[in-house]
């Protein structure tokens, strides 16, 4: 299910029927999520009261974030993901599997009106790391994947940025999502330009892409045009759609 158009069908009709279905199958996987998808009957006098419940857990949720960290796997272990999702990779360019990246630039925006541009160079002065950890779709999939690039936390420390809030999108803006500030800050997460050793291909997000373990696929954005550290909440394309802010794992 690559297709923006279908996964947004498919995610609409979960919202649609609340947090409810939506909630229970990031917990399930395969089977499970086809017969949430596919069961309607959840009543409104049911779904409500539970819909608050979810609701509650995303307020609770949020002062735990992150969660320990996640198990890191011996690099033989990893294998090529699917490309799934390609929201914001191509902006008004056509679909074309082949097309190399952009070459590397990064608009980073802080508090009292920071604003710099770094490329390829300038990340290059931050220490380089590898971390080989499973890459989990909602949808029910994960794959052991084998990274490497540079934690925010030092970027953030490099340029002295300190926020309660990480937000990220695309360069045209149509892929974004939002991290709070200790997630974002979590050593394993990375803005990553290598994948199981070669540099990214732009359907795998490509020049830089997060890589953020703790969380689920959706909020590993492809293709980071712009880092935002900020005391606003940041918008979030799946949280517009009825998923949880946060996607912990
Ligand atoms: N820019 C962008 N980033 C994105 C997406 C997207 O549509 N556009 N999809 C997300 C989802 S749902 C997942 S599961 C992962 C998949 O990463 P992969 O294609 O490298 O396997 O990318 C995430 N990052
Ligand atoms: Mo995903």
């Amino acid at each position: 299910m690559s297709n923006p158009d279908e996964i947004k069908r498919e995610l609409g009709r979960r919202s649609r029927r609340g947090f409810l279905a939506g909630g229970v199958s990031l917990l399930a996987a395969g089977g499970g999520i086809r017969w949430l998808a596919t069961s309607t009957d959840f009543d409104d006098g049911i779904q409500s009261p539970l819909r608050r419940v979810f609701e509650f857990n995303e307020a609770l949720w949020g002062q735990k974030q992150p969660g320990p960290p996640v198990r890191e796997f011996p690099v033989d272990a990893a294998a090529n993901p699917r490309v799934n999702g390609i929201i914001g990779l191509f902006a008004n360019r056509e679909f074309d599997s082949d097309l190399p990246p952009d070459p590397l630039k990064v608009h980073v925006q802080g508090p009292g009106g920071y604003e710099a541009t770094l490329g390829a160079a300038d990340l290059a002065n931050l220490p380089r790391v590898e971390s080989t950890t499973e890459l989990k779709c909602v949808e029910g999939w994960s794959t052991i994947v084998s990274w490497s690039g540079y934690r925010v936390a030092d970027l953030a420390q490099k340029l002295s940025l300190k926020s309660t809030y990480v937000g990220m999108e695309t360069p045209d803006g149509a892929y974004f999502v939002g991290l709070d500030g200790a997630s974002a800050l979590h050593p394993q997460t990375l803005l990553c330009d290598t994948m199981n050793g070669t540099p990214l291909n732009r359907l795998h997000g490509g020049p830089l892409r997060l890589v953020i373990p703790n969380k689920y696929g959706v909020k590993n954005l492809k293709n980071i045009g712009t880092i935002r550290f900020t005391e606003d909440r940041p918008k979030d394309y799946w949280a517009q759609e009825g998923y949880d802010w946060y996607l912990g794992l």
